[in-house]
């Protein structure tokens, strides 16, 4: 089993736009492995491999109770969202911070899975903003960005602090 670090917010990595998978090999296989150790540990219910440092478009998300319902996704493209969702959401590079935020309540999604096979999925509810977060992870954006600039301004405070003291 690998842990692999995560970043923590506002480490500018987090901000980086993650480059397409062209070959699904074991490489990928294994960013697959160490992603999903990583997040049941953490324990999260989604993870995308930015968070990990890796700069690839490959995102994993559990949200069982069982926590045995591993959705992979790489390369995933968005092809239609309907509906609006205002779901508290959290995240394991912004640890302690929950804020609600407007998504789209259904989407249809194209992604290759981890044997590099095209598939189509309609996902709704929690299962659609977890998607969506973790997409937003590959584009480089944080869901603290969707946050007014004053709570914007108070997390990144507390954060800054954080790193201050653990220096
Ligand atoms: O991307 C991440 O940082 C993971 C994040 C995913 C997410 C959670 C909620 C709404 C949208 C996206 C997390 O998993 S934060 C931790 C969390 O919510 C959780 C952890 C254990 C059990 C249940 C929830
Ligand atoms: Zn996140």
């Amino acid at each position: 089993m690998a842990l692999l670090p995560i970043l923590r917010y506002p480490d500018p990595r987090l901000h980086t736009v993650a480059a397409l998978v062209s070959r699904v090999d074991d490489r990928i296989r294994k960013l697959i492995k160490d992603m999903a150790d990583t997040m049941y540990a953490a324990p999260g219910v989604g993870l995308a491999a930015t968070q990990v440092d890796i700069h690839r478009r490959v995102i994993i998300v559990d949200i069982s109770e069982t926590r045995d319902q591993l959705n992979v996704f790489i390369n995933p493209e968005i092809t239609a969202r309907s509906g609006a969702a205002d779901c508290e959401e959290g995240c394991l590079s912004v640890p302690g911070i929950f804020e609600k935020v407007k998504r789209a309540e259904r989407i249809k999604l194209r992604a290759l899975d981890a044997h590099g096979r095209s598939f189509e999925l309609a996902a709704a509810g929690m299962l659609a903003v977890c998607i969506q977060h973790e997409i937003d992870h590959l584009e480089g954006k944080v869901f603290v960005e969707y946050l007014s600039r004053l709570k914007q301004q108070r997390i990144l405070a507390k954060f800054k602090k954080q790193q201050r003291r653990v220096m």
